[in-house]
């Protein structure tokens, strides 16, 4: 069976752990928001495939959630020495080597898709590992800071302000000239169960089908497509939802997320939904079931992943 998963970082990446136990003799191929993606000090950082390729290649940090495990931070102290700002974006004396291969091969010529692969050669992370384009696409967040209206990059929103300054919108600076890669393409329209992981709706899963030729993929594909609720109790199960749904005028509940997606007998993008098993969704033409959503380790986000199977009526 061929599974195509829509995932952003942290919940994305656990949530397809999940999918390999579940599915371990299926072909999974995740389809990865690069919304985030930002260049600081010369370097291209992909921060939702870095946390992919790293929590399934077993090199990830478990409690910080990002970045590599056994992580050092000499290289940031001694920029902050030198006064080479940014300062506030923590890099990883580890991870900077994986932000030079990438940015060299990037200037080389090869594509975010081919220098993805050749860092998961390393990593084996189990799946294919596709960044949703090849272009430049990235979410920046107008706020209102010392008294004035600005778009700053969501990295300097999240990280730098930690979200303080309440969102009052989400631009994906380059979306109108981005398109999906044709691998990305393959894998949705060859897909026989097309899987939304419990990220950001916004900044993650939103920048995602915020690629018009991608959205039209997965709506009109042959594929089923079931999502996992990002929010249990009306409160995001981590991250900031909460601070992203408001600013599009969505809901923070599970079946204000489901609703935001849509039916996708009404063109909208959902088959099935699932919610944690305290909350409850009604949304024409999509199928809602209620499990628990926690994936406090692997074989609990397996059940959810079989439960969405389930509910797209396909085997596991
Ligand atoms: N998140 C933070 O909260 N603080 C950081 O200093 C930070 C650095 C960082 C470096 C590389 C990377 O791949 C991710 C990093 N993140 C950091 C996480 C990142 O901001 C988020 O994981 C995503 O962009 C949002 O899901």
């Amino acid at each position: 069976m061929r599974i195509a998963v829509l995932a952003g970082g942290i919940g994305g990446a656990r949530f397809l752990r999940g999918v390999r136990v579940a599915c371990p003799d299926d072909t999974i191929t995740a389809i990865v928001n690069t919304g985030d993606d930002v260049t600081l000090h010369g370097l291209r950082i992909c921060p939702d495939l870095d946390s992919v390729m790293y929590t399934l290649g077993e090199a990830h940090d478990a409690d910080r959630g990002w970045g590599r495990k056994g992580e050092s931070w000499r290289i940031k102290d001694e920029l902050r020495a030198y006064g080479a700002e940014p300062s506030w974006f923590g890099l990883g004396d580890l991870d900077i080597a994986t932000h030079l291969v990438r940015t060299r091969m990037l200037e080389a010529g090869y594509s975010l898709t081919d220098v993805t692969a050749a860092l998961c050669t390393r990593w084996q992370p189990g799946v294919s590992l596709l960044p949703m384009t090849d272009d430049r696409c990235e979410t920046h967040v107008v706020v209102e800071l010392a008294g004035a209206r600005r778009a700053i990059h969501f990295q300097e929103w999240w990280v730098r302000y930690r979200a303080a300054q309440p969102a009052e919108a989400f631009v994906q600076v380059g979306v109108d000239d981005a398109t999906a890669t044709p691998a990305v393409l393959e894998a949705i329209v060859t897909a026989d169960v097309v899987l939304v992981a419990p990220s950001n709706p916004v900044v993650s899963i939103g920048t995602i089908l915020g690629l018009d030729d991608l959205r039209e993929a997965l709506v009109t594909g042959p594929a089923p497509v079931v999502g996992v609720s990002p929010i249990v109790g009306g409160v995001p199960v981590r991250g900031m939802a909460d601070a992203c749904l408001p600013a599009i005028g969505v809901e923070v509940s599970a079946e204000g997320v489901a609703r935001h997606y849509g039916a996708r007998s009404a063109g909208g993008l959902l088959d099935g939904w699932l919610v944690h098993d305290t909350d409850t969704a009604h949304v024409e033409g999509i199928t809602v079931r209620a499990v628990p959503l926690m994936m406090t380790n692997d074989d609990a986000t397996a059940d959810m992943v079989r439960a969405a199977m389930h509910v797209a009526g396909v085997r596991v």
